[in-house]
């Protein structure tokens, strides 16, 4: 482990299961990779095995549909889904998989990544989606990891010694400060 809890190495639930993804982090458009890639970073930095598509809610319905649908039998656990504009991916994904989905609005270059905000933000009753920051793909990342973790003590171990990581890279900057 690094200073800032960072981990390499095959999470406890897929060793030995070489290449099965727990996550799937999908976007609208390739467009979005450089906001989305900080998702894959953080669950890289864990070890958690994840797929990466474009699947858009728009151009590719029948795709986007096949997806959510075939999830939970291709073995995921959580779906991060980023979109920019009217981001309607992790919204129509939550309604047709019973899987946690976070979503992510990607900004662009109008309206500063309110209008996608939105879009993923104000869902129906009955069908969340756990929305993070504009541009916050790092955090639906980890959330990722949180949410595997609670039913598995060592990325639970690794999420705990993750936050004392981010505690004592405070107080060294903290240090810094003062010298
Ligand atoms: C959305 O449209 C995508 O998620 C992307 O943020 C936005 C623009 O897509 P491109 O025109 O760059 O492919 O569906």
């Amino acid at each position: 482990m690094t200073a800032r809890g960072e981990f390499v190495g095959p999470a406890p639930a897929n060793e030995g299961k070489a290449n099965v993804s727990t996550v799937g982090l999908i976007m609208g458009s390739d467009s979005d990779w450089p906001t989305m890639r900080a998702a894959a970073e953080a669950l890289d930095e864990f070890g958690v095995a994840h797929e990466v598509g474009v699947v858009s809610a728009h151009r590719t319905p029948v795709k986007m549909i096949d997806y959510a649908r075939s999830a939970v039998d291709r073995g995921l656990k959580v779906i991060i889904a980023g979109a920019g504009g009217a981001a309607h991916l992790p919204g129509m994904v939550a309604s047709a998989t019973p899987l946690p989905v976070i979503g992510v609005p990607v900004p662009l270059k109008h309206l500063d990544g309110m209008d996608s905000l939105l879009s993923i933000v104000q869902m129906p009753a009955g069908v969340p989606v756990a929305t993070v920051s504009i541009g916050g793909a790092r955090n639906a990342g980890l959330l990722a990891v949180r949410i595997l973790a609670a039913a598995d003590p060592v990325l639970r171990e690794r999420m705990t010694a993750y936050q004392a990581g981010l505690e004592q890279l405070v107080a060294e900057k903290e240090a810094a400060l003062r010298a």
